[in-house]
């Protein structure tokens, strides 16, 4: 009996520790960069385990226990760029993408205040309630598009992988987070905006957070946060 149940704690150990993942590298220029050079190290490098509070501090670059330092990559605006997992996205749920601009040095901003602004979202695919799919669920890599006119300069990428799976009760969702560091060169001078503050932007209740993907079928999927800046 206690070896039994001790192989299906262990059973259950690794499949909740297969069924998580972090997103440690940068695609820039079709090259993947090495984990957590261009991307801080998050608190769960080890666990993978998810940020469930949208208002904690860790809610914003997941980085509050690993203090982290990461080098900084060039990117083109304009030029596809991709944020890469440990292993394909497994959960089925949504994706958005956020930067913020640093004033100076991006290895020494913090990203407070309401600096973020969205570039780039995977929502869920509803049709009037026959069925529900998630376009980012198995990806494995996340790519988009820097946008063309966003100013030059160096600026915090934060991923933001939703899963839904139990997302049915308040503080359900997972959040799958990291932030890189990038330089955009050859910049234009849009405005980018909406902004918001990370945590901030959500508190948990929107319908795209707070929902049962499950039964009944939702009839529409609401992505949560601002619209997408492109720029
Ligand atoms: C993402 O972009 C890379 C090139 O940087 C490409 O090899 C890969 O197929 C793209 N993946 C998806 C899912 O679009
Ligand atoms: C979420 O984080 C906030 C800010 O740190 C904290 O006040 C709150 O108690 C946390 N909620 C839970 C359920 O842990
Ligand atoms: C930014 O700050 C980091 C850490 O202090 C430093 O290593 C790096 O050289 C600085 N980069 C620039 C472009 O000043
Ligand atoms: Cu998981």
């Amino acid at each position: 009996m206690k070896v039994v149940s001790s192989f299906i704690a262990a059973a259950a150990a690794i499949s909740s520790a297969t069924a998580h993942y972090t997103f440690p590298n940068l695609i820039v220029n079709g090259v993947k960069t090495a984990d957590w050079v261009n991307v801080r190290q998050t608190n769960n490098y080890n666990t993978q385990a998810p940020v469930t509070n949208v208002t904690s501090a860790d809610f914003r670059c997941y980085d509050t226990e690993t203090n982290p330092t990461a080098s900084t990559i060039a990117v083109a605006a304009g030029s596809q760029m991709g944020i890469g997992p440990d292993q394909a996205i497994y959960h089925p749920g949504v994706v958005n993408v956020y930067m913020a601009k640093a004033p100076s040095n991006v290895s020494t901003f913090a990203g407070d205040g309401a600096v973020w602004f969205k570039v780039f979202q995977i929502p869920a695919v509803t049709n009037g309630g026959q069925s529900i799919t998630f376009p980012a669920q198995n990806l494995a890599v996340v790519n988009f598009t820097v946008p063309k006119n966003l100013p030059s300069g160096q600026y915090l990428v934060r991923m933001e992988a939703i899963a839904l799976h139990v997302a049915s009760t308040f503080g359900g969702a997972q959040f799958y987070i990291s932030c890189g560091q990038i330089q955009v060169t050859g910049g234009g001078s849009g405005t980018p905006g909406p902004l918001v503050s990370i945590p901030g932007v959500y508190t948990g209740n929107e319908p795209g957070i707070l929902i049962n993907i499950n039964y009944p079928i939702p009839t529409t999927y609401t992505q949560p946060g601002p619209a997408v800046w492109s720029g």
